[in-house]
């Protein structure tokens, strides 16, 4: 065994030999009957997808089992509308659920394949930017573990998020092609295809009754992938749209000899699913993203809503049978399109339909960002969706009439679904939600933020419609398929249930001072070091030891997540250590990978400039064994998985108020990693249940952001009152690491020293003691695996389970099938 197929161990392993031999029948089957290979012949490719085929089979009896059982006892179902789902490799995660990871181990052994080595060539279903996206890759695993009936709602894009290479230091952007081979897991539903109208006219046929004429109509074609649960129980629906043409060629145009126009139409309607948006934290705000969200929100409502009047033969009680949930404000036109279908298409009175809508629908929210909050402008949505449009108007001066009558002094312009100071805009978090029931935030802090920032004035007016649910995230991912060592482990500790109830690991606390469970613990984590060592050496030609600290930030690149903070502390260490080369400095591996859009400037520049320190630092003798700085490219969802389990230091330095929650933070913690981080988003919990002692904070809390941000302190005045700070700006500035291009950081560090928004020179001094304490505890190694005992101990309840049962309980009102235990 190589120390990948190690971690088939974590899965249910006792399987008898006629599984195998039934695997391995079924695996040659696929390659012969659905590839048309004989075994000889058969490449690295050929055997992933028989493997993949094989056990989607087997996926497929518990996803038609699931959706007959939802179907016959008519159980209430979620649709969960993301414009995200940013799923990774699927084969060994649905393996694992199904309890086939070891016999099809076995199979593919003695069918001269190794298992591990071709899942690593399943390409990553990249169709997300970042947390949002992942998150609702979660979601549909834990609904799917915790026997939520629920479909999934996205776009089928061709390409997702792009491929990133570095090229001397600087981001390039790639196309990303998941589907240029094809995508094995999935079904093309032709019989789940629905018309999307755009543009055209609207006219009033009758009293209330108003038809609406699309000028452009393009069809949406559903397609199915299962996602299993835990232990194959249940099966969640993952249905993404692609967008076709009516009419894919035009004779017309091309008998005359006019090729480009013979296909425009089709060019045009396919562009729709053409290629995921890499912007996050920043609105997209071209209208082919516009009629990407209409296009989606749509079709999936017109499925569900298709599917509620097959099944109950009227939409009266679809509040009853169906909980639609709004994944950012990405889907919401979903408030107006619903109230369309209930109107126009089903003869709904207004105040029906509006009843029926707003029992349906429920809104979560993943930022305060004000740059990031979602508008469309008026003109744009009344030429794309005229019908829409009226529908928003109508829902708008309805609640600021409602809201007039109730509180005469009320602010009605920030109310107002409507922004008039900005050339007239939609607020789509406004419509959001006013169109929900709930609206809820995904940390206590963020949650609470909402209600004072940007949702003030809604919150008032309607008191009890935000809420919180912290996020989660999937434990059999991040944990038992992830760290198959640290999985053992914890099933020797806390019993094998542990796989099957994470709260388990609970139990895992008591051995936090065991010198034994410690050393176990250090031989796991330097195993895991070692296999991302390999990596790093591959893909950054940079040797590290694994006996150092591995510190890590892994993210979307963008400036409140304060990677810049990181590489000028970086800088700071490098100056120290230079300067005192024989004093006992922590020996360390800073680790970096991360994405940045590819339109923000300063993101690249960040990028930029921790390459430029890498080459920097990495090739001075005097910091050899103390220092090095790596950059990993083309972060994804694999990359996070091999990284993970190999940290010891996790960073979570954003500047307080401005993360929401962060998924990482629990994933790392988990995984046993300590935190430095910031009082932010989900850090704050995560501080309150490992315990002050075993997190390390830093910085400005929300509150003192918000009082520097009203007061900002100068820049000059803070450099000054910082130590090495300066020097370290003006090396960057001067441009000693980028020697060939002495001015390439002269923009950066003038952006901090006119304004530092982010706070990245306020904490910096805060930030560097911080990293000194780190230091202390590295040294103390007793103390530092007791620390990590402690993190996975008390990281159970960031399971998504836990999360999905709090949306199921205090928002859906479904109940779960299985308790969700955390
Ligand atoms: O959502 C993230 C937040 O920044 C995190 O704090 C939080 O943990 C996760 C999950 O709740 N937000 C995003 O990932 N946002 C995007 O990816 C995005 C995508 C398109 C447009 C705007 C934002």
């Amino acid at each position: 065994m190589n120390d990948l197929s190690d971690k088939r161990t974590a899965a249910v392993h006792f399987e008898p030999d006629d599984q195998v031999d039934r695997l391995k029948s079924e695996i040659l089957r696929k390659l012969t009957y659905s590839l048309g290979k004989a075994p000889a012949a058969a490449q690295a490719h050929d055997w992933l997808t028989a493997g993949i085929l094989a056990t989607r089979d087997h996926a497929i009896d518990v996803w038609q089992a699931s959706t007959k059982e939802s179907y016959a006892t008519g159980r209430k179902r979620v649709y969960y509308l993301s414009l995200e789902f940013l799923i990774g490799r699927s084969l060994a995660d649905t393996l694992n659920n199904l309890g086939l990871t070891e016999p099809m181990t076995r199979a593919m052994r003695e069918l001269g394949v190794d298992l591990p080595e071709i899942e690593t060539i399943e390409p990553d279903a990249a169709l997300g930017n970042g947390g949002l996206g992942r998150l609702a890759a979660c979601y549909m695993e834990a609904m799917a573990s915790t026997g939520v009936p629920a479909l999934g709602y996205g776009i089928r894009y061709d390409h997702g998020l792009f491929k990133q290479g570095i090229e001397n230091g600087r981001q390039i952007e790639r196309p990303e092609d998941w589907l240029s081979f094809r995508n094995p897991w999935e079904f093309e539903r032709r019989e789940a295809s629905y018309r999307i109208g755009f543009g055209g006219s609207v006219a009033a046929s009758g009293p209330d009754q108003v038809v609406w004429t699309p000028e452009e109509t393009v069809f949406a074609v559903a397609y199915d992938t299962p996602v299993v649960g835990w232990r194959g129980r249940d099966s969640t629906t993952l249905r993404l749209w692609r967008a076709r043409a009516m009419h894919p060629l035009s004779l017309d145009a091309f008998n005359k000899g006019d090729l480009v126009g013979a296909v425009a139409e089709r060019n045009r309607a396919e562009a729709i699913s053409k290629v995921l948006y890499p912007n996050d934290s920043t609105p997209a705000g071209q209208e082919l993203r516009l009629r990407q969200e209409f296009f989606f929100t749509s079709a999936s409502l017109q499925d569900l809503v298709h599917r509620h009047h097959r099944q109950f033969g009227s939409l009266d009680n679809l509040a009853e049978k169906a909980a639609i949930q709004l994944n950012d404000t990405h889907p919401s036109l979903a408030v107006a399109e619903l109230m369309r279908l209930l109107l126009d298409e089903h003869k709904f009175n207004w105040e029906k339909a509006w009843e029926i809508t707003n029992a349906t629908i429920s809104y979560t929210n993943h930022t305060l960002l004000p740059e990031a909050l979602e508008t469309w402008p008026v003109a744009l949505v009344e030429r794309l969706l005229p019908r829409h449009m009226q529908i928003i108007f109508g829902i708008n001066a309805r609640f600021l009439d409602a809201v007039r009558r109730r509180s005469p002094d009320a602010d009605l312009a920030s109310l107002s679904l409507i922004d008039e100071h900005h050339g007239r805009r939609v607020r789509m978090a406004n419509l959001a939600f006013v169109g929900s029931h709930t609206v809820n935030g995904v940390s206590a802090l963020h949650s609470n933020l909402m209600k004072e920032t940007v949702f003030a004035q809604l919150h008032r007016a309607f008191p009890e419609r935000i809420t919180n649910v912290t996020n989660g995230i999937t434990p059999r991912r991040w944990l038992l398929n992830a760290n198959p060592g640290l999985t053992r482990l914890l099933q020797e500790v806390c019993g094998e249930a542990v796989a099957d109830d994470i709260g388990l690991v609970r139990q895992f606390g008591a051995h936090a001072d065991d010198r034994a469970v410690q050393e176990r613990l250090a031989a796991i984590r330097r195993d895991n070091k070692l296999r991302l060592a390999k990596v790093i050496q591959q893909d950054c030609g940079v040797v590290v030891d694994p006996e150092v600290l591995f510190d890590v930030q892994i993210k979307r690149v963008h400036e409140y997540k304060r990677q810049l903070l990181n590489i000028l502390e970086t800088i700071a260490l490098y100056n120290a250590i230079r300067s005192e080369p024989y004093r006992d400095w922590a020996p360390r591996v800073k680790v970096f990978a991360g994405k940045a859009a590819s339109n923000y400037t300063t993101a690249k520049s960040i990028i930029n400039l921790i390459n430029d320190v890498a080459a920097v630092v990495n090739n001075d003798i005097t910091t050899r064994d103390r220092l090095k700085v790596v950059f990993l490219p083309n972060y994804n969802v694999s990359l996070a998985e091999l990284i993970i389990p190999a940290a010891d230091l996790s960073e979570q330095i954003s500047t307080a108020g401005m993360e929401a929650s962060g998924t990482g933070n629990m994933k790392f913690a988990l995984n046993g990693a300590i935190t430095i981080g910031t009082l932010d988003g989900a850090n704050i919990e995560i501080g309150e249940r490992v315990g002050a002692d075993n997190i390390v904070i830093f910085g400005l809390t929300a509150d003192e952001v918000e009082i520097a941000k009203r007061n900002p302190r100068p820049s000059a005045e803070v450099i000054r009152a910082t130590p090495h700070l300066e020097g370290v700006l003006d090396a960057v500035a001067g441009g000693a690491y980028s020697p060939g291009e002495r001015d390439r950081y002269a923009q950066l560090v003038e952006g901090l020293r006119l304004n530092d928004w982010f706070l990245v020179l306020r904490d910096f001094e805060s930030y560097h003691q911080a990293q000194r304490r780190v230091d202390a505890l590295w040294a103390d190694r007793a103390r530092w695996w007791q620390m990590s005992v402690a993190n996975t101990a008390h990281c159970a309840w960031f399971s998504a389970d836990r999360a999905i049962g709090e949306y199921a309980e205090r928002i859906w009102h479904v109940p779960a099938g299985q308790a969700a235990r955390a």
